[in-house]
């Protein structure tokens, strides 16, 4: 992993070559980031989503970006947290690395993501920060990955995982 930064601020705002969107399986577009997203996009992104079928949990599909700063989205909906005994972490992990993946298939060298999963889908932050972590370091591609963290209590959570990956 070339260089990971974690900053407080709003993901559509960001000047990067794809921004990854925490979406549900039916691309279908929604509440939070989501929504965000969808909205700060425009009206083509709907209809872009549209033709790709849904995606399950903890694949990626990538569409333009349309009206925002980012040449790419990457739609990935994460894991619905039902307790942790359905695979969660393992969908959450497979959601980092699959986006990872589009964005290297796409030539993309800078990438920002939501915190996936942590807001309507309730998946815990501080594991899901670690698993997040663990993840964007594993990747073995020279990628700039910045946490896109919308409110201080997300943020202090990675920032506490992050320095905790880095002491182990
Ligand atoms: N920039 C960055 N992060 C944001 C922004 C933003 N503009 N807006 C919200 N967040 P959530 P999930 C944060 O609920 O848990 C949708 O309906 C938010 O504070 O957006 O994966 C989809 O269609 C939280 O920290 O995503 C799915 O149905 C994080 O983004 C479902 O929600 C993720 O919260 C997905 O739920």
């Amino acid at each position: 992993m070339a260089h990971f930064n974690i900053i407080k601020g709003d993901i559509t705002q960001m000047h990067v070559d794809a921004i990854v969107n925490a979406a549900n399986t039916a691309l279908s577009g929604g509440g939070g980031v989501d929504g965000a997203i969808h909205r700060a996009a425009g009206p083509q992104l709907d209809e872009a989503c549209r033709k790709l079928n849904g995606c399950p949990t903890g694949e990626a599909k990538v569409t333009p970006g349309f009206n925002l700063p980012a040449k790419f989205v990457i739609h990935t909906p994460g894991p619905i947290w039902h307790g942790g005994h359905q695979n969660e972490p393992e969908l959450l992990a497979n959601s980092y690395r699959n986006s990872l993946k589009r964005a290297v298939e796409n030539d993309c060298h800078t990438v920002a993501f939501p915190s996936i999963s942590t807001g309507i889908f309730d998946f815990p932050l501080n594991q899901a920060a670690k698993i997040a972590i663990h993840e964007i370091q594993m990747f073995e591609a020279p990628l700039d990955v910045t946490m896109v963290c919308f409110d201080p209590v997300t943020f202090d959570a990675y920032q506490q995982e992050w320095q905790k990956a880095q002491q182990r």
